[in-house]
């Protein structure tokens, strides 16, 4: 006879590792809490942790592999599936060569343990330039910035929100997204924390989110000037002799350049652009200066858009000349059980930005792999060097990146495309072949990316609650056959959990007997406590020193005062700036097909501000057309005073009407795809990144 019986894990599905307490009877759950003895967590989840069940439980998730037929799908075992693999990838490669073969790795990578750790093989394996993935619609200015600042893409500074006075919040909704670069599960119960200390919070953003309502203040800001505001900030602290450099003073270079780079950016001159005016920039500068700690974080806002790069610099730059940096209550450096940045030490290598140029665009290579926008370009564009086939793991380009449909355009015309992945959706619907691994609550995990950036350092080891079918694999199994087969080499027998050993022993809690056993013994985790001062130790700069005014940035100073120093002219055929929102019950593309998740009302509507709404004649509620220089799509309008005039913003995430997908609720909630509007033109030229936010836009009634 069963039993009910109780499993603890880390929730895998956003950045911020909430542990799960689950009661299960054989393979019945009963029910998905938070655990109150998580260490970081402390017994807060959100209302998508459920549908861990729901995807474990769903009728429409793969579990083996299937290929497409001239008239729909047809399962195929596992050899045949890799056997195809290896003639069709070997027939591209033989005919135009390796970097033929293209790979896009999607967002769930970094939440799976086996991914994290295979990958690289796989990769190595495939030896091809023509790398993408979410990262360049995503995080990637934040990298670059800690990359030429820290001298490590990895050494990302991490609001010690448990213990600051001020928090600055740029384009980021942690209410709704529980914190991204900033793991931060219970944001809500944290900032309230800070409120009691007699603390503020402040957040900036143009439309007054979950975040900016809790918040003690919000501040609108037009989208796309966030960089001049922080410029503005910058020479206010300056100019009255506020800035500091504190512990680092001895340890920075380029403190002097600041200040002359910066002595064009008076908040008299921004104001105007940015939508504040020259007395609350002013007032907010001083008042990030005198608290007694205090942070600037800036996120998805602030880095796709056409100056991530400068807002992520910028805000560094903030932070570090108000001796905030590495500070208690400022921005702080985690010191994970599994230590990345130390592990894959950039101390000695080449730098790999611009070591390529994109073929169509000219775009620089950056942390190994291209713009996602432009591999719509590399696809669709004859010539030698052309992509012919592609491997898509754990992604969905079509609804994620910038003209989606452009891309699912390329990827019907390849000559071989194989999809990872779970589900038959948007993007792998276009693939020959679709893989599918076990996922969730059929995986082990320790979280290698997130518990870099968390606001406190933890280590957890979660068992698989379930064991996979015999007939199933696990992605990194998968990963570990194709490089098998990619490379001509013997497959190894490696597991992520012998590499995890590895990981544990190589950082420095090894000392203090870190291991995968020990982690066993302590199934909610272990507190290793606060995040700590440690910069000087973890820097990677060649000379050891924080570089606050790199030529990188300085260069594309002059395409921001280009930008917005000139004439301004007006867009007359779309007036309007789209951005983006994420939704509590919603996770990118690919949890609406759980029923608890996306019922009740509409939530894919398109928020305006009433004085635009009566202008154009449009009621709440009404279908309203919304164009862009890319498409079109019909979406709801909501009317709402808490979103500036000028500025229109839905969420991101839906599409599911597109043909052939095969997900029933999804498709029975479909949405409309905001990337069916965004331009693939329309890029961070520094970083590469695409800028999703300020998408020139119109408006009208159906
Ligand atoms: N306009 C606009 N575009 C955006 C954003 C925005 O705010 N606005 N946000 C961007 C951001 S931040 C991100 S991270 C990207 C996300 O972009 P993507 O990573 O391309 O999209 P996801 O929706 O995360 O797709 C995840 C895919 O992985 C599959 N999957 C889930 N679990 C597993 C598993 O265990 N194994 C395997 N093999 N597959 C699995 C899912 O079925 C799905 O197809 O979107 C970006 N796109
Ligand atoms: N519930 C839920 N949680 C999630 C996700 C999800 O889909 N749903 N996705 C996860 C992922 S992949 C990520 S990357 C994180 C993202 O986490 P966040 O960055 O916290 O989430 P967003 O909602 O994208 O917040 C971006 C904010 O920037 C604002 N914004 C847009 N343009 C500009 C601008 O030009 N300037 C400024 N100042 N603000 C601007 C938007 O209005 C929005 O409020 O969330 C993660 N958590
Ligand atoms: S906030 Fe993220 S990690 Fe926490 S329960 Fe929700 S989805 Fe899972
Ligand atoms: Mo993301």
């Amino acid at each position: 006879m069963s039993e009910t019986k109780k499993h603890y894990r880390t929730c895998n599905l956003c950045e911020a590792m909430c542990g799960l307490e689950i009661s299960y009877e054989g393979k019945k759950i009963h029910s998905i809490k938070g655990d109150a003895n998580d260490p970081l967590s402390e017994g807060h989840i959100c209302p998508k942790a459920l549908a861990l069940g729901d995807i474990y439980n769903d009728p429409d998730r793969l579990k083996t592999p299937i290929r497409k037929t001239n008239d729909g799908w047809e399962d195929i075992s596992w050899e045949e599936a890799f056997q195809e693999i290896e003639t069709k990838i070997g027939a591209v490669r033989s005919n135009y060569g390796n970097d033929a073969v293209g790979i896009y790795l999607g967002n769930p990578n970094a939440h799976i343990l086996g991914n994290n750790l295979f990958l690289p093989f796989f990769i190595r394996a495939v030896n091809s330039k023509n790398r993408f993935s979410a990262s360049s619609v995503d995080q990637l200015p934040s990298h670059f910035a800690s990359h030429y600042m820290f001298g490590h893409g990895f050494l990302i500074p991490i609001p010690d929100i448990d213990r600051t006075d001020y928090m600055m919040i740029i384009g980021g909704n942690p209410m709704v997204s529980n914190g991204s670069l900033m793991t931060s599960p219970n944001f809500s119960k944290r900032m309230k924390n800070i409120q009691k200390r007699g603390g503020k919070v402040i957040v900036v953003d143009p439309i007054k989110t979950l975040t900016g309502k809790k918040a003690n203040e919000h501040i609108f800001i037009k989208p796309e000037t966030d960089a001049l505001f922080l410029l503005a900030m910058i020479k206010t602290i300056l100019d009255k002799g506020l800035a500091t450099l504190g512990h680092l003073e001895n340890n920075i270079e380029g403190f002097e350049k600041i200040k002359n780079v910066t002595e064009e950016f008076t908040a008299e001159k921004v104001a105007r652009i940015v939508g504040i005016t020259k007395e609350k920039i002013e007032e907010t500068a001083i008042e990030f200066a005198n608290a007694p700690s205090a942070v600037c974080y800036s996120r998805m806002g602030a880095s796709t858009q056409s100056f991530g790069g400068l807002c992520q610099w910028l805000t560094n730059v903030l932070n570090i000349i108000t001796g905030n940096m590495d500070k208690p209550g400022g921005p702080m450096f985690t010191q994970p059980a599994f230590d990345v940045a130390m592990m894959r030490s950039n101390k000695n290598k080449k730098d790999s930005y611009g070591r390529y140029r994109s073929r169509v665009k000219n775009l620089p290579y950056y942390n190994n792999e291209f713009p996602v926008a432009t591999m719509a370009d590399e696809i669709l564009t004859e010539g030698e060097g052309q992509i012919k086939a592609i491997f898509c793991v754990a992604g969905n380009p079509v609804l994620t990146t910038p003209n989606g449909d452009r891309l699912a355009e390329g990827l019907d015309g390849l000559d071989f495309m194989v999809s990872v992945d779970i589900y038959l959706n948007e993007t792998s619907r276009h693939a020959d072949i679709i893989l599918p691994g076990a996922t969730g609550l059929e995986t082990s995990h320790f979280d290698i990316t997130f518990n870099a950036f968390a606001v406190k350092n933890v280590a957890k080891y979660s068992p698989p609650l379930f064991e996979k079918t015999e007939e199933q694999k696990h992605d990194w199994e998968i990963l570990r056959k194709l490089a098998s087969i990619l490379s001509g080499q013997p497959e190894s027998n490696l597991t992520p959990e012998i590499m995890l050993e590895g990981g544990l022993q190589a950082s420095s809690h090894a000392a203090s007997g870190m291991s995968l056993e020990k982690l066993k013994q302590y199934p909610h985790g272990i507190d290793l406590g606060a995040l700590n001062t440690c910069l000087q130790n973890r820097v990677q700069t060649k000379d050891g020193n924080i570089q606050l005014a790199h030529p990188v940035f300085i260069e594309d100073l002059e395409r921001l005062k280009n930008t917005y120093f000139s004439d301004g002219k007006t867009n007359e055929a779309f007036p309007f700036q789209l951005i983006g929102r994420r939704l509590l019950r919603s996770h990118n593309t690919w949890l609406h097909n759980s029923y608890r998740l996306v019922k009740g009302r509409n939530e894919c509507t398109l928020i305006m501000h009433p004085n635009d709404a009566s202008r154009l004649n449009i009621e709440n509620g009404q279908m309203v057309q919304l164009s862009s220089k890319i498409g079109m799509v019909e979406i709801e309008a909501e009317i709402s005073d808490e979103i500036m005039e000028g500025v229109l913003s839905m969420p991101q995430g839906w599409g599911h009407g597109k043909k052939g997908v095969k997900m029933k609720i999804a498709q029975a909630h479909p949405g409309v795809s905001i990337n069916d509007l965004t331009d693939h033109e329309r890029l961070d030229e520094l970083t590469g990144n695409a800028a999703l936010n300020g998408v020139n836009v119109n408006v009208a009634t159906c």
